[in-house]
């Protein structure tokens, strides 16, 4: 249904649509659309990050400028998914990874960085001073710490020490062989949901327009918890956990980041609008390749896209009933929706 559509002539109609707008938008004049900021990010840590990025865009500041405030927001907080407070990988270490892409192709990202507690900022420097898209690991700290970020000490916070040393209990008691049947012979990744019931999330992805319509968006993690050491996921990687096209729209995903590499995930849901669908349609399409490739194993996953298109619409679709996203603008009030999803 949905591929019939997108290869129909009144596809292409809308599709040249979009590259109108666009003409306004990358490598042109400013576009010339106002009062039309909006922000939207995921899950509920949305409410206070999109807070941050709209002291930003309600003055009318860049886009780029908000969705870099919104998520520092989430990363200077105490919380278990995000920033220097969350949980560690299997081996005891906070290492995080973000993203940033502006409305002009402009992108830069840090993966596997650890003890810096801003890496939203570091992907930033290297999008905007080095000849660079992606600095990882040691190489990625030495350039924060000689761009002065200050190097922190690296201790757990007390939340994530607590949530680890229970974690490693729970390790020794599994049998390796249940272990295996669970995550495919991958050893113990995290686990899907937390003790008290909630998906086990670890990321804040934010997509933002500002008053100019200017399109652009953040991605930042401590990624799954309990991962591999040295293991990256999708919000690193521009095209799976974050792209912008200002021509056509900006999108961000979370969940399992293997899975959404696998399909090149928010680079495909922009595909997809350029291809007239609706930011919904899109991150539907999208999952539902997903979900294609995973076939039974899609049961066991959670991915989620949100997306903002050129004309300020918003939509999300997960494969997991609860992922939530939050929408600010001049018509919203940071009102949190709960996305539609393939299994209910
Ligand atoms: C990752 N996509 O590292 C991130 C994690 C996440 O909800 O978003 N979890 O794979």
């Amino acid at each position: 249904m949905l591929f019939g559509k997108r290869s129909s002539a009144h596809g292409v109609e809308e599709a040249r649509g979009v590259e109108e707008v666009g003409v306004l938008g990358r490598g042109g004049p400013q576009s010339n659309i106002t009062g039309h900021p909006i922000v939207i990010a995921t899950w509920d840590t949305a409410v206070a990050a999109n807070k941050g990025a709209w002291e930003v865009l309600s003055r009318n500041g860049r886009a780029l400028d908000a969705v870099e405030a919104g998520v520092k927001v989430t990363e200077a907080s105490m919380n278990c998914c995000v920033g220097l407070g969350a949980n560690p990988d299997r081996d005891g270490y906070v290492t995080l990874d973000a993203c940033i892409m502006d409305d002009q192709g402009n992108c830069g990202s840090v993966g596997f960085l650890e003890r810096i507690k801003h890496p939203i900022s570091v992907a930033r420097r290297v999008m905007e001073r080095t000849p660079h898209v992606m600095l990882v690991g040691v190489g990625a700290q030495q350039f924060a710490v000689a761009e002065g970020f200050p190097l922190e000490d690296g201790k757990l916070s007390a939340e994530a020490q607590k949530t680890y040393n229970e974690w490693l209990k729970k390790s020794e008691y599994k049998p390796v062989i249940n272990i295996e049947r669970g995550n495919g012979g991958h050893g113990p990744f995290a686990p899907m949901r937390l003790d008290n019931g909630e998906w086990n999330h670890d990321t804040i992805g934010m997509v933002a327009m500002d008053a100019a319509g200017n399109l652009s968006g953040s991605c930042t993690t401590s990624g799954m918890a309990f991962k591999m050491r040295g293991r990256l996921g999708d919000s690193p990687i521009i095209g799976a956990g974050l792209f912008v096209d200002n021509e056509v729209g900006a999108v961000t995903a979370t969940g399992q980041g293997e899975d959404v590499i696998r399909i090149c995930g928010s680079h495909t849901v922009v595909e997809l609008m350029r291809q007239g669908l609706s930011p919904e349609d899109a991150c539907k399409a999208a999952v539902e390749r997903i979900i294609r490739i995973k076939k039974d194993k899609a049961k066991e996953i959670q991915v989620a896209f949100i997306a903002l298109n050129k004309k300020g619409e918003t939509g999300a679709y997960a494969i997991q009933k609860g992922f939530i996203y939050a929408v600010k603008s001049n018509t919203e009030d940071n009102k949190v929706y709960a996305a539609k999803s393939w299994y209910a």
